[in-house]
């Protein structure tokens, strides 16, 4: 037992607290991303193969029984780094002394909603997350948000944490860069392993950016392997949309490839990203005259355990279009929230 976590706390499971076990914070934890994101945490593949981990599970009250499953499940997959399970549906019980938290859940789009509504009804849960987080956190917390409209979500939970440092507050683009790589491996037939530094600016939205002017396949530029039409038309299109045609497809929206991308990002950031650039959304500091404070997706590379954003690449004038169409919307969304941002 990991100790006296709150009234809320409806779960423990096996041993001691063991030296160097870090506190890894779930939220929306019973939900379909939660539950493929979970055991990729618990298997070792974000914070390292050595590395035990006490699972602290948050979700509202109505998810709890769903939950309580989840924490089921994870008792029976007997994972060796798995030191304690808490689950809660209390944000200050889940973040307590959190070393990682991924900010997951949040109310998904409905077909009546426009992207508007969905900044307006989100906002206030990241109110109540950035406080709690504050409040309880561990003051080198490293925090993900998944959950929609996620960079301004992430804004809304790094304004109402002033003690945390706005760095440690990010938001998810690495589902997009993954798209992106899956597009040009099938197109040039060269393995997703072998395609570097294709990046996303901006909003995960369909205005976003990927990037490919400084990325490699096998080695060769980018620009060389595809043509220009491709790059900034159907490429571009596809990525962008990819979203809506999961859903179309698989008649939900993307879990599992979502939960690979938030393992993507944290594991590069808490491990680094061996010289690779990697998008991640963080806020400004006026980096490529993007206003300071608007969480926006850039290049980046990380080393220990910090995120450093890739300065000084040129940018052509379509480039900057997609840069300043992305500050237009996130502005946008920024003034929708204006009220949240204590
Ligand atoms: P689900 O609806 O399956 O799960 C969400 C879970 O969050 C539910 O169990 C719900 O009870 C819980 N929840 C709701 N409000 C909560 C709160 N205040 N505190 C704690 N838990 C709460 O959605 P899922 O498919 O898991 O997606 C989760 C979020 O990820 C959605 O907002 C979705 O839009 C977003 N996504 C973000 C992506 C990205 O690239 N950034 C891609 C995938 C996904 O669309």
């Amino acid at each position: 037992m990991s100790g006296d976590l709150g009234e809320n706390d409806i779960g423990h499971t096996s041993e001691s607290e063991g030296i160097g076990v870090i506190r890894v914070a779930v939220t929306g934890a019973a939900g379909n991303i939660g539950y493929a994101l979970l055991w990729r945490i618990a298997s070792g593949d974000c914070f390292g193969k050595e590395q035990p981990v006490i699972l602290q599970l948050l979700e509202i009250p109505q998810g709890m029984q769903r939950l309580q499953g989840v924490m089921m499940e994870l008792m029976d997959s007997a994972f060796p780094l798995v030191h304690d399970i808490v689950c809660t549906d209390d944000a200050n019980v889940a973040f307590k002394d959190a070393d990682a938290i991924f900010l997951v859940g949040s109310r998904p789009r409905s077909k009546d909603m426009d992207r508007s509504d969905l900044v307006v009804a989100n906002g206030p849960i990241f109110v109540g997350q950035g406080k709690a987080i504050d409040a309880v956190a561990s003051e080198d917390v490293k925090v993900i948000t998944v959950g929609n409209p996620c960079n301004t979500n992430a804004l809304i939970a790094n304004a109402n944490s002033p003690r945390i440092p706005s760095r440690q507050f990010t938001a998810m683009t690495r589902l997009d860069q993954n798209r992106a790589i899956g597009q040009m491996a099938e197109r040039s037939g060269v393995s997703a392993s072998k395609i570097h530094d294709v990046f996303i600016w901006g909003n995960h939205a369909n205005t976003m950016y990927p990037d490919p002017r400084f990325a490699t396949v096998d080695g060769r530029k980018a620009t060389d392997v595809f043509d220009l039409d491709w790059l900034e038309g159907e490429f571009l299109d596809t990525v962008a949309k990819r979203g809506k045609s999961i859903i179309i497809a698989r008649g939900a929206s993307s879990a599992a490839s979502a939960a690979s991308a938030a393992i993507d990002h944290m594991r590069d950031w808490w491990q680094g990203s061996d010289g690779r650039i990697v998008s991640m959304a963080l806020p400004s500091e006026g980096w490529y005259g993007v206003p300071e404070g608007l969480v926006f997706s850039f290049p980046c590379r990380c080393e220990n355990g910090e995120i450093k954003v890739v300065e000084g690449l040129p940018i052509d004038s379509f480039a900057q279009s997609k840069i300043d169409e992305n500050i237009a919307e996130l502005m946008e969304e920024r003034e929708a929230v204006a009220g949240l941002l204590y």
